[in-house]
């Protein structure tokens, strides 16, 4: 993935047309667009490769279970035509690394989710990011999943996995977090939805997103 614009939109959206025209509005100004459940199950899975004619895909399915489903899955989110997966860290080393494996087999990529953005997971996630985002990076893996509305554990996040890994993050508008602080914290890309979807102009509000990034890059 380039890291040119810094931005990845989160396609959030349900309806097959709407999710390819807002793509096509953004397309240049975003380095990936981030496709999850929520599409998936409303369009099906070939929205992966609609979609990833415009820019690469980051398939978002939290992937958290056994290191052979683990596997299963990434291998059909791969053969769909995506760039990369995002799993979940807590199910352990085994789990993340026959993903990675994977990823390397076929030069893809795998994100790990570290800590969450919304409050719950001050319940019980925060207190394990730490030593998922050492596994990660003890792994190899792409990069991490990292909160824009805490950009203070973005950069205690990005002391302990070094440079090599890349961290993504979400939170920023609808969730509160912004762009600037998140990148300024040590983020290579931040990802965003709602503000850029749910918007009158999707693509003068991505480009919005992507002038502020500059000023801090
Ligand atoms: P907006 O809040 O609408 O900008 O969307 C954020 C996107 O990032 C959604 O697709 C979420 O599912 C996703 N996300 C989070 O919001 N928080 C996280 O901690 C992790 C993710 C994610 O893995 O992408």
């Amino acid at each position: 993935m380039e890291k040119n614009t810094r931005l990845i939109l989160a396609l959030d959206v349900l309806d097959k047309d709407e999710a390819i025209k807002i793509s096509e509005d953004v397309a240049e100004y975003v380095d990936a667009i981030k496709i999850g459940y929520p599409i998936v199950l409303a369009c099906g899975l070939d929205i992966i490769k609609d979609i990833s004619k415009l820019a690469p895909i980051i398939a978002d399915f939290k992937v958290a279970d056994i290191p052979n489903t683990n596997r299963l899955i990434c291998e059909q989110v791969f053969d769909a035509g995506a760039d990369a997966v995002i799993i979940q860290g807590f199910t352990g080393q085994d789990s993340l690394k026959i993903c990675v494996d994977l990823a390397q087999e076929r030069d893809k990529a795998i994100f790990v989710v570290t800590e969450m953005s919304h409050p719950g997971a001050l319940n019980f996630m925060q207190s394990i990011g730490e030593d998922i985002a050492k596994m990660a990076a003890d792994e190899k893996a792409f990069g991490i999943v990292a909160p824009a509305t805490r950009p203070e554990r973005i950069k205690e996040i990005r002391e302990i996995i070094g440079d090599e890994v890349t961290i993504i993050s979400p939170g920023v508008g609808a969730q509160g977090g912004s762009a600037s602080d998140v990148i300024k914290a040590g983020a290579d890309w931040v990802i965003v939805g709602r503000s850029i979807y749910n918007s009158d102009d999707p693509k003068t509000s991505a480009k919005a997103i992507v002038d502020e990034i500059k000023t801090v890059i």
